[in-house]
């Protein structure tokens, strides 16, 4: 089974690349209609249902080398050439993961982050693709940015510790300004991108409505993992070429299997 088609096919405005440059996120970008964003949901069902008992969604990683499907989905040429406009043709995707809020889910606060801060990755130009599969804003418990954060360099991360939180690592609010916070509210079809220094994070959802999101994670080719920090960094090119050549290379699966940890290796799945 092949992910639906996109409906988008712009590409981003001037207005938007400076937006993404200034204040780190650009939202609110179509990239499904109506029709496809109900086989997305279906599918997302169907893919947690998969997950070993007991799994929470939100704590298991890199879907795009376990399963087929999802690895398509995030080679949507739309989404791609969004990213495209930002980063250049030479990109590759290392990272995929869902951030749910879920009636009787376990994780449900992502605390103030800077992603930068704890991926080994350099230089830091990894941007995000967040594709929200429901409608999401303050009461579904929306991803919130601090506009401008990712020019402000990277800030000092305190530990938390409780099953709530999707990260074990948090930003005292007193290190920004909340006039700063923008709400990532989006429609379902419709995607954000952000920097990987911009402090974001999120609450629950308090209307007990679902709030389904899938990150993407892709870098210009430049990107180097530090192997002994991520082990099990691959890198999958998207588009262009790879001149660099200094990261693993992921295998595209072939099969529809899920990942039931952080992390695991291309090589553990079809
Ligand atoms: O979905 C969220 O609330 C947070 C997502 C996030 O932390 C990320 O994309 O890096």
């Amino acid at each position: 089974m092949r992910p639906p088609a996109a409906s988008a096919t712009r590409r981003l405005t001037e207005t938007e690349k400076v937006q993404f440059r200034d204040r780190g996120y650009i939202k609110n970008l179509p990239a499904f209609e109506a029709a496809a964003v109900a086989e997305l949901q279906q599918r997302f069902d169907d893919l947690w249902s998969l997950l070993p008992e007991g799994t929470d969604i939100n704590k298991v990683n890199c879907w795009h080398k376990a399963n087929r499907w999802v690895y398509d989905l995030c080679a949507t040429p739309a989404i791609l050439d969004y990213v495209e406009d930002l980063i250049g043709e030479d990109m590759f995707l290392w990272g995929c993961q869902f951030f749910c809020k879920l009636p009787g889910g376990v994780s449900t606060d992502v605390p103030w982050h800077q992603d930068a801060q704890y991926w080994p990755l350099a230089p830091k130009e990894t941007v995000t693709v967040w594709l929200a599969l429901y409608d999401t804003d303050d009461n579904n418990g929306a991803m919130r940015v601090v506009a401008g954060s990712h020019r402000t360099g990277l800030q000092e991360h305190g530990l938390v510790e409780g099953d709530k939180y999707v990260l074990a690592q948090s930003i005292d609010e007193s290190k920004f300004d909340a006039a700063d916070i923008v709400t990532i509210d989006l429609q379902a079809g419709q995607m954000s991108l952000h920097d990987d220094g911009l402090i974001h994070g999120s609450g629950p959802s308090t209307s007990g409505q679902r709030r389904v999101g899938l990150t993407m994670r892709l870098a210009p080719t430049r990107v180097q993992c530090d192997l002994s920090e991520w082990p099990n960094f691959e890198a999958y090119l998207m588009r262009g070429r790879d001149a660099y050549d200094h990261n693993p290379q992921g295998k595209v699966p072939t099969a529809d299997e899920v990942p039931t940890k952080m992390f695991p290796l291309s090589s553990e799945f079809a």
